[in-house]
């Protein structure tokens, strides 16, 4: 019997990695997101290539009713969920406190920290009775230290990192593993989204230095759910070469 993997945030970017590479692995996959045709399309791509099971789901995780619809009504053979990828998430905007967008806040709060535990709460209860299960948790570099005019979506990746850290301790007597993954820059959609479809900007936030792909993001994930049963890795912060820190950047490293 194949293990199920629950990717949130497949339609792009990092999930939509870890997707290709689980699928590769042979784990049948739960693939949820908004965009329903990006779904349907990796879906079809995935079953063919692969030979695997998947099962999608359209839905906008800060909307609690339709996160609890959607996945209680899975049958429950695919309740079975083996591995939990809490990916789905963004950042709006970059302004300081003062001049922020409030509905920029709500919505970055409501995606990345009260959307990740509505999903949380309905798939770590199904890992409890089963005493089996890994949560992944997709923090950030943010998480770790806060930069200028990130401060709303700092401080959601820091409530990821002690969600986290909470998640580990609640759910150590079932057996369950549960490992922050925290990366820098990584080249998705990611700054698109941020800078609101201004494609300009979004590119030059990667320009003059190699920033981490989605793949290496995903094969860091596969290589700590793929330790023996008694390894768990608890956090994980993973950079370019070429970064430092948040604000330690060194472009043009290559041209030294
Ligand atoms: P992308 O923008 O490429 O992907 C984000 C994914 O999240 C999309 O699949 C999107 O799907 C999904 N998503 C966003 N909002 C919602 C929502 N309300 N409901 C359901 N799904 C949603 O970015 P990344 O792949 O880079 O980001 C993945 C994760 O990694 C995020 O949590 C991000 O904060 C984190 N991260 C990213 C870094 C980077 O530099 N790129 C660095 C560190 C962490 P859809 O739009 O279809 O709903
Ligand atoms: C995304 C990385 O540095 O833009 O989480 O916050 S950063």
């Amino acid at each position: 019997m194949s293990q199920i993997a629950l990717i949130t945030g497949a339609t792009s970017g990092i999930g939509e990695a870890c997707a290709k590479l689980f699928a590769k692995n042979k784990f049948n996959l739960i693939l949820t997101g908004r965009r329903a045709e990006r779904l349907d399309q990796l879906a079809h791509q995935l079953t063919m290539d692969f030979d695997i099971e998947v099962q999608t789901l359209t839905f906008d995780v800060q909307n609690k009713q339709s996160v609890e619809e959607n996945l209680e009504n899975l049958n429950l053979q695919w309740q079975d969920v083996d591995v939990l990828i809490n990916n789905a998430g963004l950042s709006l905007g970059l302004e300081p406190i003062d001049q922020g967008n409030t509905n920029d806040w709500d919505i970055m709060i409501d995606t990345n920290i009260k959307g990740l535990l509505y999903v949380t709460r309905i798939v770590s209860g199904w890992m409890v009775k089963r005493r089996k299960g890994h949560i992944i948790n997709l923090g950030s570099i943010a998480g770790k230290e806060t930069y200028a005019n990130g401060n709303v979506y700092c401080a959601t990746k820091h409530a990821v990192d002690s969600l986290n850290k909470a998640m580990r301790i609640d759910l150590l007597q079932y057996g369950i593993k549960v490992t922050g993954v925290h990366p820098g820059a990584v080249e998705t959609e990611f700054s698109e989204v941020r800078f609101k479809g201004d494609l300009a900007r979004a590119k030059k936030v990667y320009e003059g230095f190699d920033a981490l792909s989605a793949d290496d993001i995903a094969e860091t994930i596969w290589f700590a759910v793929s330790r023996p049963a008694h390894v768990n890795i608890n956090d994980l912060v993973i950079m370019p070469t070429a970064q430092a820190s948040s604000v330690h950047l060194f472009k043009n490293l290559h041209e030294r």
